[in-house]
């Protein structure tokens, strides 16, 4: 089994109930046993600013599937609650369901990157990722607590009661 993290983001739609529908589908997945969600956050959009803010929040399981194996199903998760995907580069999104960590494993290749490329620049990854395990040690070998000291926080809110 190896410990994955998976960041949920939506603007599109209802946003709450498709991260929502979302943790449901992660739930269900076969070989794998979902571990927590974070708590929710709502955040200003990184990217094109013309568009709803987003919410934000990292699932925590243990899978047996392999890295390809979970991007298809996470994908498939994505297409089965409504996203429709767009020429538009860090355009609006019914659902984004985005591979973070997958043990210390590294995978580079045309479908996937893990780590994901961006999480070090993203509070609204980091922020969630830290509430659910703030030892964490990264791949790379820095501390996940570094990054979250660092990280520009101020388009992050926590959302009340999002549990
Ligand atoms: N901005 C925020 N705040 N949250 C996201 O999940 C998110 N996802 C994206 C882009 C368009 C980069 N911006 C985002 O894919």
């Amino acid at each position: 089994m190896t410990q994955v993290f998976i960041a949920l983001g939506a603007n599109l739609g209802a946003p709450l109930t498709q991260i929502h529908q979302a943790v449901v589908a992660l739930q269900q997945l076969h070989r794998t046993r979902f571990i927590a969600c974070s708590p929710l956050y709502g955040s200003r959009p990184m990217g094109p600013s013309d568009q709803p803010d987003y919410v934000n929040g990292v699932a925590w399981l243990d899978t047996e599937l392999t890295p390809h194996q979970l991007l298809d199903a996470t994908q498939q998760i994505e297409l089965d609650l409504g996203r429709v995907r767009k020429a538009e580069r860090w355009g609006p999104r019914t659902l984004d369901l985005d591979l973070l960590l997958f043990g210390q494993e590294q995978v580079q290749d045309e479908r996937l990157t893990i780590p994901h490329y961006g999480m070090k620049d993203r509070a609204f990854v980091l922020v969630p990722l830290f509430d659910l395990v703030p030892d964490l040690q990264l791949p790379c070998g820095s501390a996940l607590r570094d990054w979250v000291a660092t990280c520009d926080r101020s388009g992050l809110f926590p959302l009340a009661d999002s549990q």
